[in-house]
């Protein structure tokens, strides 16, 4: 039997819920651990002493930390549908598009909190990049083709936060007719059976951050000042 798994993540945490629906998706039962970001645990601290951020996974005694490692970790460790695809080269495809929409997840959600000319400018890079995704996914449900798998997962931003984000800043980074195949992963992604059970709640997410409005935008600041 396999030892216990447990979650340290945050409800409103992109990056935790990867881990989530890699267990859902693999069928993996699992603990959600709740951590408070602003009061950060011991259990982080000792566990993710080089980055101090969620999520981390336990498995037994063992913890792992960064969100992509992990779900390859899962991927591997667990039965179920593979993540990744079995072929060497289209793993390395797949793995080439998960670092690309990694890379442009913190970018991407930055773009809605900046202001001012630091905003328009971010705004073209991010679009940019957006096109050279939406090329990846167009005439195909998933970003693998039939089967939703790693790069999916890796994606999470543009799913529950994307039209919650647009909501809650009222910046339009992804729109329809540009993006219409990244929209319509989108709806498919959050309305997706097998991560009902991961998907956060739309109305939760949106309170969690327009309270957190004003501090959202000043990271935003600072970390364009980086
Ligand atoms: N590259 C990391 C990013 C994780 C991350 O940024 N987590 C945020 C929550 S969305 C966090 O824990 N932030 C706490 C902090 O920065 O102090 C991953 O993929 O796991």
């Amino acid at each position: 039997m396999s030892p216990p798994v447990k979650v340290l993540g945050h409800f409103a945490s992109p990056f935790a819920h990867r881990v989530e629906v890699a267990l859902q998706l693999k069928g993996v039962p699992y603990e959600l651990i709740q951590e408070d970001l602003s009061n950060k645990s011991e259990l982080l601290l000792a566990n993710n002493p080089v980055h101090k951020k969620v999520p981390v996974l336990f498995h037994g005694d063992r913890a792992i930390c960064e969100s992509l490692v992990i779900v390859e970790y899962i991927d591997e460790v667990f039965d179920g549908p593979s993540l990744l695809p079995s072929d060497p080269y289209d793993r390395a495809i797949a793995r080439f598009w998960s670092d690309f929409v990694d890379k442009l997840t913190v970018p991407f959600w930055m773009a809605h909190w900046a202001e001012g000319e630091a905003q328009k400018t971010l705004v073209e890079e991010v679009k940019q990049k957006l096109a050279l995704l939406e090329v990846q996914l167009k005439g195909k449900r998933w970003f693998g083709g039939d089967t939703i798998g790693y790069v999916d997962v890796a994606a999470s931003v543009l799913g529950p936060w994307l039209s919650m984000v647009e909501e809650v800043t009222g910046v339009v980074v992804l729109d329809e007719e540009e993006y219409p195949a990244l929209r319509r992963w989108s709806k498919e992604y959050n309305s997706y059976e097998a991560l009902k059970q991961c998907v956060p709640d739309r109305g939760q997410l949106a309170a969690f951050y327009t309270e957190r409005k004003e501090k959202y935008k000043m990271i935003a600041k600072a970390w364009l000042k980086q």
